[in-house]
């Protein structure tokens, strides 16, 4: 535990003592009272879990509500989170998240270029201008070029990074497409790349054996001006000689179009396992609470030739913007710029007893 995490405990402790609202009680200044009365719209409490595993165990959660603080050094190819998301009660500070036994690190990665090509940064919800007294704060990237790779790719990314035993998880955050990903729609050719989330087990980028990752991607099935976007999912392993990636499994949802332009909550439960004890499903739930399941995959969640099976994910993004130079240029020449929205991101894990059971 860090100085700054015992001193923030050591204040709720305080606070908690004297005052019946305990830890969500401000105590910095950047806070005022009005932003902790303007309760956040469509937080959690309005959206309910009518999906998630049993015995899993919150690790953190954070609706990017006052306390939260965007750290951005600039020039900057990264960006973090900090401070106490105080509309939640606990598992709500962004370095104690850090500090988490199961997690190396949060940060955002943005690679190359500068604030006019790509960036992250907390707003005031602008899906929310007709809702009269309520405020929400939301989390917004936005890529304009392309700069990564001598301009051939470009991410905005929410990172963790050296994830220790996290072998049965679930992920889950709100999230709205911007309008301008409707120019998606007429762009000339197929799309198959156009990351979402992604799970590395393991990386690629460093000296880590058996390299493999999950990938969820907004797909274009067809070349040609299209009606819908379609999900994606597929596992991939990775030959460092030969540099390729090698699609093991994966499957397009042809049925459920990506919605655009409206909120909907994206969860994924992943299991660690081989072809009968790796799992992942992924769903979607509207602001109506009708939930569909995009992808439930019983097959290998880690590298089929890794011995270590179940020691962990470490490294993954459930909240990802990641796509090349052609698809990104589409989508400014026509006028617009890949954004997305994102809202009440929650992790969670399985409980430690449970966590080989069942396999
Ligand atoms: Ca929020
Ligand atoms: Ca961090
Ligand atoms: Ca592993």
């Amino acid at each position: 535990m860090n100085t700054k995490t015992k001193l923030k405990m050591l204040s709720c402790i305080g606070l908690s003592l004297g005052l019946s609202t305990g830890c969500n009680t401000p105590n910095i200044d950047q806070v005022n009272e009005d932003d902790l009365t303007d309760v956040s719209y469509n937080t959690k409490s309005d959206l309910a879990d009518s999906y998630r595993p049993d015995n899993m165990e919150l690790i953190f959660h954070s609706g990017f509500q006052p306390g939260t603080q965007m750290v951005d050094p600039i020039p900057s190819h990264k960006a973090d989170l900090e401070g106490i998301d105080y509309s939640l009660q606990e598992k709500n500070d962004w370095d104690a998240f850090d500090d988490h036994p199961n997690i190396g690190y949060f940060n955002f990665q943005l690679k190359d270029g500068n604030v006019n090509d790509r960036k992250v940064e907390l707003i005031s919800d602008p899906t929310a201008y007709n809702i009269i007294g309520k405020r929400n704060t939301v989390l917004h990237y936005w890529l304009k070029n392309a700069r990564e790779n001598n301009n051939r790719k470009g991410r905005v990314e929410a990172n963790i990074a050296h994830a220790k035993g996290l072998n049965n998880f679930y992920a889950s955050q709100r999230l709205f497409l911007h309008k301008d990903f409707d120019i998606l729609k007429s762009y000339e050719h197929k799309i198959t790349w156009l990351t979402i989330q992604e799970f590395w087990n393991n990386p690629n980028w460093d000296d880590s054996e058996y390299p493999f990752r999950v990938t969820l991607s907004i797909n274009k099935k067809s070349s040609g001006t299209v009606d819908e976007l379609y999900f994606n999912i597929k596992a991939q392993t990775y030959n460092p000689l030969e540099k390729v990636f090698d699609t093991i499994w994966t499957d397009t949802n042809a049925s459920i179009p990506v919605p655009v332009e409206k909120w909907f909550k994206l969860s994924t439960h992943f299991i660690e396992g081989n072809e009968n004890t790796g799992r992942v499903v992924v769903k979607i739930m509207d602001e109506k609470q009708y939930e569909q399941t995009l992808f439930d995959v019983t097959n290998w969640t880690t590298h089929p030739e890794n011995p270590e099976v179940y020691d962990g994910v470490p490294h993954f993004s459930s909240m990802k913007l990641y796509t090349k130079d052609s698809i990104i240029d589409h989508v400014r020449n026509n006028g617009g710029v890949l954004q997305m929205y994102w809202d009440d991101f929650e992790l969670w894990k399985k409980k430690e007893k449970d966590s080989f059971n069942g396999r």
